[in-house]
C-alpha cells in the first residue's frame, strides 16, 4: 500500500470535486437536457452522491487493491460511473444516457452495467451484508488451496446510514462473528439523512457497541483536520457541537456561515465575539462543514492505518448534499439543482458552459499531472472480468434405488451417492442451510464431507462416544456451512457462492436448503441473489399440507407461485426419485452454463411407490416441465394434471375414471414455471415470424380442444390453473388456498379436496359442462 503523499492529496481533492460535479451534471443532464418523451420523472440522487464523493475518491484513486470488491450504496451509482468514466471504462454515451434505455443503471448492477460492477445494490441492506459472505468464501477457497493467499483481497461496503435500519446487517454481523470473518472494511455515510428526515440522534451511539460487540473494530473519523484542531483548542465550544441534534445540525450547514454566526452569537454571547471575528460568514461554514467524511487527509489516513484483516466498520461523518445549495436540507434526497443552480456549481467548479463532459475541464496545469498520475495508477484491478463457464464435468446423476421414497430422502441418497463416488463435482459442492441441516436430509453429506471452518473444531460428542447419528467436525476442509436460523442469510450465502466464478474465478455449487414456507422470509435476498445472476440449488424441503401432522405453521401453499413469477430461478417440483435425480444434474449444469439459471426444487417428505419405466422417454419431457405419465387418447375429452407429492391420488383416480372417461389422460407436470415461460416465449416468437409451438401447447394439443382438466397441486390452485389458457381449454383447479392444520394425510386431503373423491367431482363437474 502507497502512502498518500501531499500532491497525492491535493489531487485526490481535485478528483472529489470532479466526482461531485461529474455525478451531479450525469444526473442534471438526465433530468434537464435530455429529450423526455413521455414526460415521466427521470431522477437521481445527487445529495446522496456528493456526500460520498470524497470517501470513493479516496477508496478509489487511493486505497482499493486490485483484488478488492466493492459494495456500493445504491444512490451513488453515479459516483461510481464517474470513477469508471475517469478511468476510460465508462462511456460518454452511457452517461448521457443515465437512466435510459441501455445507459447506465440508475443503481449499480452487475448484469446490466458495462462498467465493472462486484455487487448489484438497490435493496438496502442486502448489498452491505452479502460482503461479508463474499468474505466467508474466500476464506472457503484459500483453505482449499484453490486462491493463494496474495490473491485474497478486501471487501469493502459503502453504506448509507439509514441502511443500518435493516435487519439483514445485523443477522450477518452475527453469522460473521461465528465465523470469524475478516478483510471486511465496512464504510457508513454518516450524513444524519435519510429518505425522509434527519435520522434519529439516540440510536446512532449504539451502533458501534453492536459491532463492536460481534468482534468489529470501529473507527469514527467524525472532524477533518481543520475542525478538529479548532474543536480541541475550544472545548466548550466542542462540548456545545458535540450536543447538536441531527436536525439542528443539518439545518444549520443548510443555512450556511451566517446562521453559525447568529447561533454562537446567541449561544456564547460575548464569548465568542473574538473566535467570531477571525471567520467571515464563508470560513465559518466551510469550518464547520469539515466533516472527516469530507476530510481527504483523514479518510486517507483512516483507511492506511487499518491495513490487517480485522473487519472495520468506519463512520465517517458527512454532509447530504455537500457542496451543493441543498446541503443538510432534510427534503434534499431526491431534490434536483435547478438549472440557475447547476451553471453557479459549473463556474465554481471552473468548468467552461459546452464542456461539461471533459474529464479534467478546469483543472490547472499545475495540478493535472498529478491527478492524471492517480488515475493511471488506479486503472489497475478495476476491468470488467469476463465470466467463466463449463469448468467442470457434471457426471450423469443415477436415482437411488427404492420402490417407496419420498423426494427429500432421495435428494439426501443422492448427495451422498456424489459424495462417495467423488470427482470434481462432488468437491467443488458447498452446502449451507439455516439450522435446518438434518432436517432437510442434508445429514449424511455433512457427516461424509464435514463443516467447513477456518479453525479445526472437534466433534466432542463422537470424541466422547456418544452414539449420535451426526458427525460434525469442523475443519477448513469441510464442505458445509452451517448457518444459524436467518433465511436471509442463507440466500446471501448462496448469492455469494454463486458468484464465486465471477468474483474468484472458481466455480462452486452451491446448495442451500430450507423448509418451503420459509422461503418468503428470505425472499428479497433471494430475488437479490436471482438479480446478480448468482448460480446455485435452492431445496425446499419439506412443502405442503402433505407435512400433514406438523400442521399449518410449516405447511407451505404459495412458494410455487412465488417461483413462477421469480426471474433467473427455475421451479422443479419432482414426483419421484428419478425425477429428481434428472432435475439435480440438470441444475448442476446450469450452474456452469453460461445461458443457465439457478434451480429451486420444492421436495416432500412423503414417501410414495415410484414409478416404473419402460423406457426414458419421460426425461426430456420432465426437465422442460411436464409429460404423459398415462397418455391420453386421441382427442380425449379429459385428462388429469398433477404436480408433485399428490401423484398417486392422481393415478389412483386416473384409474377409478378410466373407463367412465374414454381416452383420460394424466399428465405429470414438473414446472409450471418452465411451461408458463415456454408459452409466453412460443407467443413472443409468433410475432416474430417463429411458430414453434411450446412444449405446453403441443402436451396439450393431443386432447380435444373442449377437453376439460383437471388439475390438482399441494398448492395454491393457481399454479396450475392457467393451463386453461393455453389452448382455452376448461379447467377445474384443485389446490390448497386456506392456511393447513395438523392432521393425517387423508383427513387433509379430504378437508382440502386433493383426494381421489375431490378428483371425481371435478371431473364430473367438467365434463356436465362441456356437455
Ligand atoms: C429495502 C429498501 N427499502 C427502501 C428503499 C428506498 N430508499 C432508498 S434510499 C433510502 C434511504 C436513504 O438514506 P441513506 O441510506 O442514509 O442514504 P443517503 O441517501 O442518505 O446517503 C430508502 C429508504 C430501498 N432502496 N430499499
Ligand atoms: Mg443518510
Amino acid at each position: 500500500m502507497l502512502k498518500a503523499v501531499a500532491t497525492d492529496i491535493e489531487a485526490l481533492r481535485i478528483l472529489d470535486e470532479r466526482l461531485r460535479w461529474l455525478s451531479a451534471w450525469t444526473i442534471h443532464h438526465a433530468n434537464h437536457v435530455r429529450e423526455n418523451d413521455d414526460g415521466l420523472k427521470v431522477g437521481g440522487h445527487q445529495a446522496s452522491c456528493a456526500s460520498m464523493t470524497a470517501i470513493m475518491a479516496a477508496l478509489y484513486f487511493h486505497a482499493l487493491g486490485p483484488n478488492d470488491r466493492v459494495a456500493v450504496k445504491p444512490h451513488a451509482g453515479p459516483v461510481l460511473h464517474a470513477i469508471h468514466y475517469l478511468l476510460a471504462s465508462q462511456s460518454r454515451d452511457a452517461l448521457e444516457n443515465f437512466r435510459g434505455f441501455g445507459g447506465a443503471q440508475s443503481y449499480p448492477s452487475r448484469t446490466k452495467d458495462k462498467i465493472p460492477v462486484d455487487f448489484s445494490t438497490g435493496s438496502v441492506g442486502l448489498g452491505v451484508a452479502i460482503t461479508l459472505f463474499a468474505s466467508l468464501v474466500q476464506d472457503y477457497l484459500t483453505a482449499r488451496g484453490w486462491m493463494d493467499e496474495a490473491d485474497r483481497g478486501r471487501f469493502v461496503a459503502l453504506i448509507g446510514d439509514a441502511e443500518l435500519d435493516e435487519g439483514n446487517i445485523y443477522e450477518a454481523i452475527i453469522e460473521g462473528a461465528k465465523h470469524d470473518v475478516r478483510n471486511l472494511w465496512w464504510i457508513i455515510d454518516y450524513n444524519r439523512q435519510s429518505l425522509d428526515a434527519t435520522s434519529a440522534d439516540r440510536m446512532f451511539e449504539r451502533f458501534d457497541e453492536i459491532f463492536k460487540s460481534c468482534g468489529w473494530r470501529v473507527v469514527e473519523l467524525r472532524y477533518g483536520k481543520k475542525l478538529s484542531t479548532v474543536l480541541t483548542e475550544h472545548p466548550t465550544l466542542k462540548g456545545w457541537f458535540e450536543k447538536l441534534s441531527n436536525a439542528e445540525l443539518s439545518a444549520l450547514h443548510y443555512q450556511g456561515g451566517a446562521a453559525w454566526r447568529t447561533r454562537l452569537d446567541a449561544e456564547f454571547g460575548k464569548d465568542a465575539a473574538q473566535f467570531l471575528t477571525e471567520y467571515d460568514d464563508d470560513a465559518l461554514a466551510s469550518l464547520f462543514t469539515d466533516l472527516g467524511g469530507h476530510c481527504m487527509e483523514t479518510l486517507v489516513e483512516a483507511f492506511d492505518a487499518a491495513q490487517d484483516d480485522v473487519p472495520t466498520l468506519f463512520i465517517a461523518w458527512t454532509i447530504k448534499g455537500f457542496g451543493l445549495p441543498f446541503a443538510g436540507h432534510k427534503d434534499n434526497h431526491a431534490g434536483l439543482m435547478n438549472p440557475t443552480q447547476l451553471a453557479t456549481l459549473r463556474e465554481a467548479m471552473g468548468v467552461r458552459e459546452g464542456e461539461e463532459w471533459e474529464k479534467l475541464q478546469g483543472i490547472g496545469d499545475n495540478a493535472r499531472p498529478g491527478v492524471e498520475a492517480l488515475i493511471e495508477k488506479s486503472r489497475i484491478g478495476r476491468d470488467k472480468r469476463a465470466r467463466h463457464f463449463g469448468a467442470v464435468s457434471v457426471p450423469a446423476i443415477p436415482a437411488p434405488a427404492g420402490e417407496e421414497q419420498s423426494t427429500q430422502a432421495a435428494f439426501g441418497r443422492i448427495l451422498l451417492d456424489l459424495s462417495k463416488a467423488g470427482g470434481d463435482l462432488a468437491d467443488r459442492i458447498l452446502t449451507t442451510s439455516p439450522d435446518v441441516t438434518v432436517s432437510t436430509n442434508l445429514g449424511a453429506w455433512v457427516n461424509q464431507r464435514g463443516l467447513f471452518r477456518r479453525d479445526e473444531i472437534a466433534d466432542v460428542f463422537a470424541r466422547e462416544k456418544i452414539a449420535s447419528a451426526q458427525k460434525w467436525g469442523a475443519s477448513n476442509n469441510g464442505q458445509h456451512i452451517e448457518l444459524g436460523i436467518a433465511e436471509s442469510n442463507l440466500f446471501l450465502m448462496l448469492a455469494a457462492v454463486g458468484l464465486s466464478g465471477d468474483l474468484f474465478d472458481q466455480r462452486l455449487f452451491p446448495i442451500g436448503t430450507l423448509y418451503d414456507p420459509f422461503i418468503a422470509r428470505g425472499l428479497d435476498a433471494l430475488n437479490y441473489a436471482c438479480y446478480q445472476d448468482a448460480r446455485f440449488l435452492l431445496v425446499a424441503t419439506p412443502s405442503g399440507i402433505t407435512l400433514g401432522p406438523e400442521g399449518g405453521a410449516h405447511q407451505s401453499i404459495n412458494p410455487p407461485l412465488i417461483a413462477l413469477g421469480q426471474p433467473g430461478l427455475r421451479h422443479y417440483e419432482p414426483a419421484y426419485a428419478d425425477e429428481l435425480a434428472a432435475m439435480m444434474e440438470h441444475a448442476f449444469r446450469l450452474i456452469d452454463d453460461p445461458d443457465g439459471e439457478s434451480t429451486y426444487l420444492r421436495l416432500s417428505t412423503r414417501s410414495i411407490q415410484q414409478f416404473e419405466r419402460a423406457d426414458d422417454s419421460w426425461r426430456d419431457g420432465a426437465l422442460a416441465g411436464g409429460y404423459w405419465l398415462r397418455e391420453p387418447g386421441p382427442n380425449a375429452e379429459a385428462t388429469i394434471v398433477a404436480m408433485g407429492a399428490v401423484m398417486p391420488e392422481a393415478l389412483a383416480a386416473w384409474d377409478d375414471l378410466r373407463n367412465d372417461i374414454p381416452g383420460l389422460g394424466l399428465l405429470a407436470v414438473t414446472s409450471p414455471d418452465l411451461l408458463h415461460r415456454g408459452w409466453t416465449a412460443a407467443q413472443a416468437g409468433r410475432w416474430k415470424g417463429t411458430r414453434a409451438p411450446s412444449h405446453i401447447e403441443q402436451l396439450l394439443s393431443r386432447l380435444s380442444r373442449s377437453a376439460g382438466l383437471v388439475t390438482l397441486a399441494d398448492a395454491a390452485p393457481a399454479s396450475l390453473s392457467w393451463l386453461g389458457g393455453v389452448l382455452g381449454q376448461r379447467v377445474s383447479p384443485l389446490g390448497v388456498e386456506k392456511f393447513g392444520q395438523t392432521g393425517s394425510l387423508a383427513d387433509l386431503y379430504a378437508a382440502y379436496r386433493l383426494d381421489g373423491a375431490a378428483i371425481t367431482e371435478a371431473a364430473a363437474e367438467i365434463l356436465l359442462q362441456i356437455g
